[in-house]
C-alpha cells in the first residue's frame, strides 16, 4: 500500500494512508542506500498491525527542501500582512523566487485585511502573475478562498511570526486549536528546530504545514544563487529576457536590456526589480564550497 509521511519523530514515520495513520520504521535497505524519508514523501509500506508498519520505498519526489525538511510541496503559501508586523515586500519576492526554483506554486495571502488592506500590493502581485488572496482570520473574509486553494494539495504555510498563520489554520477548520499570538504548541510539538515540519489533514483532502517563519527557510540554495538563472525565478520577467543585447545580461544597468526597457515602460514593478537586484548582489557573495563546509560542520 501507499501513503504520505505526515510526521517524522526520532526514527519513526507517521504515514497517512487515506486518513488512517500507520507508524512505521524505515527498512534497513533505505538506511543502507542513505535515503532519508521526508515529511511529504509518498511511500510504499507494508502494514504489520492496525497501527504499525514498515516503510519499504520512497516514491519519486517532485521537489524537496532541506530546511524545512519537506518533500512534494505543491504550494508555498506566503502569509503577509499590511498591519503590524508589516511584511517587507522583499521577503515576499525572495520567497516567491525560492518557490519557483522548487517548481512549487507560490500563493500570497494578505492577512489582517480587516485592519490594514493593501490593495496596491495585492494588485502588484496579481499583475506579476501570482495567485493572491486577501483575507482576515478574524472576520473570516477570504477564508473560503484559502480553503478552496488548498484542496487536494500539499501546502506549506510560511510568513513572519505574528502575521496570522496559526489563526488562518484555525479559521480553516474548527477542529484546529493552535495557540495563537505565541509559539505553536501543537504544530511545534515543543521542538522548535527550524527543520521540523508536520503535515495536517484538513477537509477537501488538503495537507498543510505551518512553519516557524521565513527565517527557517534555506535561502542559499544553489538554484536561487545562480545569478544567471535568477531572473527566470521572477515569473513576470520571463517574456523580456530574450530581448537583451547580451546573452549574459545581468538586467541591472546594461545597454539594450529588454527587462530594463519593460521596467521603464511600467510593465514591471519597480519594487520587484529592486528585489531582484538585491538577490543578485547576494548571489555574488555566494560561495558554494563555503556553504558546503558549514553544512558539514552543523
Ligand atoms: N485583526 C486581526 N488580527 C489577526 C488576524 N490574524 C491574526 N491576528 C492576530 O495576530 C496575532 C498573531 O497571530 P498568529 O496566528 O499567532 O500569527 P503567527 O505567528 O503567524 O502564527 C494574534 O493575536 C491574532 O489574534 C487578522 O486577520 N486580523
Ligand atoms: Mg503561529
Ligand atoms: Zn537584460
Amino acid at each position: 500500500m501507499t501513503g504520505i509521511i505526515i510526521r517524522s519523530l526520532s526514527g519513526f514515520y507517521d504515514i497517512d494512508c487515506d486518513g488512517q495513520i500507520i507508524r512505521c520504521r524505515a527498512r534497513g535497505k533505505l538506511r543502507y542506500k542513505k535515503q532519508k524519508p521526508l515529511v511529504g514523501d509518498r511511500v510504499e509500506l507494508t502494514q504489520i498491525s492496525e497501527t504499525e508498519g514498515a516503510l519499504d520505498a520512497i516514491l519519486p519526489r517532485v521537489n524537496s527542501m532541506d530546511r524545512p525538511a519537506v518533500a512534494n510541496m505543491d504550494q508555498l503559501i506566503l502569509v503577509a500582512s499590511g498591519a503590524i508586523p508589516v511584511t517587507d515586500p522583499f521577503l515576499i519576492d525572495r520567497m516567491t523566487a525560492l518557490a519557483e526554483t522548487k517548481r512549487c506554486e507560490p500563493v500570497i495571502l494578505f492577512n489582517k485585511w480587516d485592519l490594514t488592506p493593501v490593495p496596491e500590493l495585492a494588485d502588484l502581485y496579481r499583475k506579476a502573475g501570482f495567485q493572491v488572496i486577501c483575507c482576515s482570520a478574524v472576520t473570516g473574509e477570504g477564508i473560503d478562498k484559502v480553503r478552496k486553494i488548498i484542496e487536494n494539495k500539499i501546502s506549506v504555510f510560511t510568513g513572519n511570526s505574528g502575521v496570522g498563520k496559526s489563526s488562518i489554520l484555525n479559521a480553516l477548520d474548527s477542529d484546529f486549536q493552535i495557540p495563537t499570538g505565541g509559539i505553536s504548541q501543537k504544530l511545534g510539538r515543543g521542538r522548535h528546530t527550524t527543520r521540523h515540519v508536520e503535515l495536517f489533514r484538513l477537509p477537501g483532502n488538503a495537507l498543510v504545514a505551518d512553519t516557524p517563519g521565513f527565517a527557517a527557510f534555506e535561502l542559499q540554495t544553489p538554484e536561487l544563487m545562480d545569478r544567471l538563472e535568477l531572473a527566470q525565478h521572477f515569473r513576470e520577467f520571463r517574456p523580456y529576457l530574450d530581448d537583451c543585447a547580451f546573452v549574459d545580461c545581468a538586467h541591472i544597468k546594461e545597454k539594450g536590456c529588454g527587462l530594463l526597457e519593460a521596467l521603464e515602460d511600467g510593465k514591471i514593478a519597480r519594487s520587484r526589480h529592486e528585489s531582484y537586484v538585491r538577490l543578485y548582489e547576494q548571489a555574488k557573495e555566494y560561495r558554494p564550497w563555503e556553504n558546503k563546509e558549514k553544512q558539514e560542520r552543523s
